[in-house]
């Protein structure tokens, strides 16, 4: 059900009206309370503000929405930089800055509704309570039809939203951009460490890594005897490394996009627990997944791993903007726009 058009000047008028309750939200940011608790208001419907990208409410309701964005403020398992849980939080506020008109595409993602789901909270230090209800939330949306965006939180979260794509996309493929190759069976001796987060996927369908700049040699053996595909950071430079990857995926075929912020190079990307230098950079990054979306389907992607950094709020819109980018590229796909 396509939304009504806005008139001129009412999004501008929606964002200083949503001022105050920012400005509420960071105050609780920086007092550090627990994010999960306050992440999508029970009043989301009721005050547009609230929503991802400030929607109102008939561009946001479940029902008429293409698009679910579930939030899971989790971080039990962080190794070494704290704040994840506060990530989902973060990109929530950026993303009521984002333009709803993508300039690149000229498509407008949002007109096919984008529904901001209740959180799922879970405190625990094992995360597999969360990550199995992760899965049934997914699932349930995947069985409405939906195209799910979860934002977290630490990557441990991924492997239930995977598996969730995995039944329901036979033939799915996972594009896994990360600093870290993640495939250690077990960590501290959890097997859903978010240190695992990439071993736990590749049970539930075949791996792509992009971005690796760090590992141990049991990961490098793995990628060795070929079980998983990996783009190395070093071999980035070379301009070639997109095609590669995009020989790889049958065309038409479902692909799931799995975003490790800490991929990014810290430059543009500080707000991660585990930043490691040499990363993937904005454009070109943008050039492969428009490519990607072009070439297969995406039918689903999470980023994960914000750990806002007060007073610095470029990572926070570098997230909110890549959410919008790929639902624009993906969703967008399917929309028969109507702008010159
Ligand atoms: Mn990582």
């Amino acid at each position: 059900m396509p939304a009504k058009p806005r008139r001129p000047g009412t999004r501008l008028r929606a964002r200083r009206r949503a001022a105050p309750a920012r400005v509420a939200a960071a105050r609780r940011i920086r007092a550090g309370s627990p994010a999960g608790s306050g992440v999508i208001s029970a009043g989301a419907h009721e005050e547009a503000t609230d929503a991802f990208f400030g929607l109102l409410p008939g561009e946001s309701s479940y029902a008429s929405s293409r698009v679910v964005i579930l939030p899971v403020p989790y971080g039990g398992t962080v190794t070494y930089g704290r704040g994840t849980e506060k990530g989902p939080e973060a990109i929530r506020l950026a993303s009521q800055q984002v333009e709803l008109f993508d300039e690149e595409t000229r498509r407008e993602p949002y007109r096919q509704g984008i529904h901001s789901a209740p959180a799922v909270i879970h405190r625990g230090r094992n995360p597999a309570p969360m990550v199995e209800s992760c899965y049934r939330r997914v699932r349930k949306y995947l069985a409405d039809g939906k195209f799910v965006v979860t934002l977290g939180g630490e990557h441990s979260i991924s492997p239930g939203p995977v598996r969730a794509y995995a039944e329901g996309f036979p033939g799915l493929t996972i594009v896994h951009f990360d600093a870290h190759s993640d495939l250690r069976e077990a960590y501290h001796g959890l097997k859903h460490n978010h240190a695992c987060a990439g071993a736990r996927m590749r049970e539930s369908a075949r791996l792509i890594q992009i971005g690796i700049r760090s590992q141990s040699p049991e990961e490098r053996a793995l990628i060795d005897r070929g079980e998983v595909d990996t783009i190395f950071a070093y071999q980035m430079v070379d301009e070639n490394w997109a095609n590669r990857v995009l020989e790889k995926i049958t065309p038409e075929s479902p692909v799931y996009v799995t975003m490790d912020l800490d991929y990014f190079d810290p430059s543009i990307m500080p707000a991660t627990g585990t930043p490691e230098p040499g990363g993937g950079e904005w454009y070109p990054t943008l050039r492969f997944l428009r490519r990607l979306s072009e070439r297969a389907r995406i039918v689903g992607f999470d980023i994960m791993e914000l750990s806002p950094i007060p007073g610095l709020h470029a990572p926070d819109f570098l997230a909110a903007r890549l959410v919008y980018k790929l639902l624009a590229y993906a969703v967008g796909r399917d929309e028969a726009s109507t702008i010159p």
